[in-house]
């Protein structure tokens, strides 16, 4: 009897650890199981990081797509808030893709910044705008990127920068944790669940949820992200199927299976809509409200 007990209580052990404990303190966590930091406000030193490339200068670049509505609509704030707070005092060039020229927001950049304007066709499923900037950006890499920067984030429009966005994000390969995700079980996240896609995760499988509107690292790093993820959404559209989240969850089954260096807190990527706990101590990048009535009519 007492065995028995003994074993039972192994078992009831057993799966209080499989479903709640092992649900990590996701909250503040500093670094992955992998080690790859986790970075906060505050858990890194901007004089010794400013030191350092002071002396070893490098050039970050940014891509971003405003296309339809996007472009007049949220493009001008991007680009202004990015010449304010993304790398201070670091050479950057930002990759624009618009589906019309004329429209472009010719704004004043700081020194040391420049953009250069690409102008790609227009998708006409917005399911594709998005998707197909996986595709844009490994062309573009191969093109031009991997020659002229030494980190390169991609991002999406629809976000306004709101303080330094520095040195402290750099690195091979950088994912971003989702703001409604962040401390929620790995199996309530919405992965891709179907087998048919190439997007999928299985049950009880992935780290976090990572956000698709900021990811990063070197360009041949990225070169590989935006690769991978548009080879997956290619197959997917020749065996009839669309992941959940679009280009969303191929890029979360790239870091599953290629675990980023460098994560971002939410801080890096923020929806003030969402109720603030006190780990959210300096917003950096913030969503912007979305009109879809008004911004889907076209697109
Ligand atoms: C997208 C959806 C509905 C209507 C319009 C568009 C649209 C997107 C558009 O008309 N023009 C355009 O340039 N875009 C680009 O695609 C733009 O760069 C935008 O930021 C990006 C992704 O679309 P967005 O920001 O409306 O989608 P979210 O904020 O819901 O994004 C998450 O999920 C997406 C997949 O559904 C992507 O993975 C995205 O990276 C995620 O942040
Ligand atoms: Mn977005």
């Amino acid at each position: 009897l007492c065995i028995s007990n003994i074993f039972f209580c192994f078992i009831i052990m057993y799966f209080v650890q499989k479903c709640c404990l092992s649900h990590r303190a996701y909250t503040n966590l500093t670094t992955t199981e992998w080690s790859a930091p986790i970075v906060w406000h505050g858990t890194y030193n901007e004089s010794v990081l400013e030191n350092y490339y002071a002396n070893h200068k490098i050039t970050v670049g940014l891509t971003v797509f405003a296309v339809g509505r996007y472009l007049e609509f949220y493009l001008p704030g991007f680009l202004l808030s990015a010449d304010k707070f993304f790398m201070v005092g670091q050479k950057v060039i930002i990759y624009v893709m618009v589906d019309n020229f004329s429209k472009m927001p010719w704004i004043h950049l700081g020194p040391l910044r420049t953009f250069k304007v690409f102008e790609i066709k227009r998708e006409k499923r917005w399911q594709d705008i998005s998707m197909m900037r996986m595709k844009t950006i490994s062309e573009l890499i191969v093109n031009h990127i991997q020659y002229e920067v030494d980190f390169l984030f991609c991002m999406d429009v629809d976000q306004t920068f709101r303080k330094k966005y520095g040195l402290e994000t750099l690195g091979e390969s950088v994912a971003q944790l989702h703001t409604y995700w962040y401390q929620v079980n790995p199996n309530l996240v919405p992965y891709e669940r179907s087998q048919l896609s190439e997007a999928y995760i299985p049950m009880n499988k992935g780290d976090f949820y990572y956000h698709a509107a900021v990811f990063g690292g070197t360009p041949l790093q990225v070169l590989d992200i935006a690769r991978e993820c548009s080879k997956g959404i290619i197959n997917d559209k020749k065996n009839n199927i669309e992941a959940v989240w679009h280009d969303e969850s191929h890029l979360n089954k790239y870091f599953f299976l290629h675990k980023p260096t460098k994560i971002l807190s939410p801080e890096y990527c923020w929806d003030f809509n969402h109720e603030r706990n006190s780990d959210i101590k300096t917003v950096k990048l913030s969503w912007n409200l979305k009109y879809y009535k008004f911004l889907r009519v076209t697109a």
